[in-house]
């Protein structure tokens, strides 16, 4: 069987990000949408990284999620080359604790929007990317139902737990 075409470009600057990119990936495969991984770079491989935004959504992409750290271009490179939607995750890595990578990241000009996440919020920049898609894709939407119900049913579960241990 073909494998179903990916919908989620899931980009990083470096195979050093891919312990917190790969959460996002992990979070895709749980909902059961297709995506795809690479490392790409603003400042290392600029044009390679131009090409695929432009050409991105005839390549069937819906959304884009770029983790980078430090200096971190390159969410807001793809987003000038796509009018696809883009989230960024800036990763702490180097000696700023990601604040540096924050600011690059979420401090677009106008008309050239990022959806930045929190540092290293590779898991969120996923449920946003799914949420996006769930507009449009009533399974999806589903999925994530779900999950919120299991969210609150283990935070329900840990606070019974908590109750009873301290006689609350
Ligand atoms: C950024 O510089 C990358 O996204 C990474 O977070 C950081 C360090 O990269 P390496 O020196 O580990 O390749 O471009």
């Amino acid at each position: 069987m073909a494998e179903a075409r990916p919908l989620v470009g899931v980009l990083m600057g470096s195979d050093s990000d891919l312990p917190v990119m790969e959460k996002a990936a992990n979070v895709l495969k749980e909902m059961g949408v297709p995506y795809e991984m690479d490392i790409l770079s603003a400042h290392r491989l600029p044009d390679k990284t131009a090409e695929y935004a432009k050409t991105a959504r005839e390549r069937g992409l819906a959304i884009i999620i770029a983790g980078a750290g430090m200096a971190a271009h390159l969410a807001g490179f793809i987003a000038s080359h796509t009018t696809l939607p883009v989230i960024g995750v800036p990763l702490k890595s180097g000696d700023l604790g990601g604040v540096d990578a924050l600011y690059a990241t979420v401090q677009m000009p106008p008309g050239i929007p990022v959806a930045t996440v929190a540092i290293d919020g590779a898991v969120n920049a996923a449920y946003l990317a799914c949420e996006i898609l769930a507009v449009a894709d009533p399974e999806i939407a589903e999925r994530l139902e779900e999950k919120r119900a299991d969210t609150r049913s283990l935070l329900e579960e840990k606070s019974r737990k908590f109750k009873e241990e301290h006689g609350m």
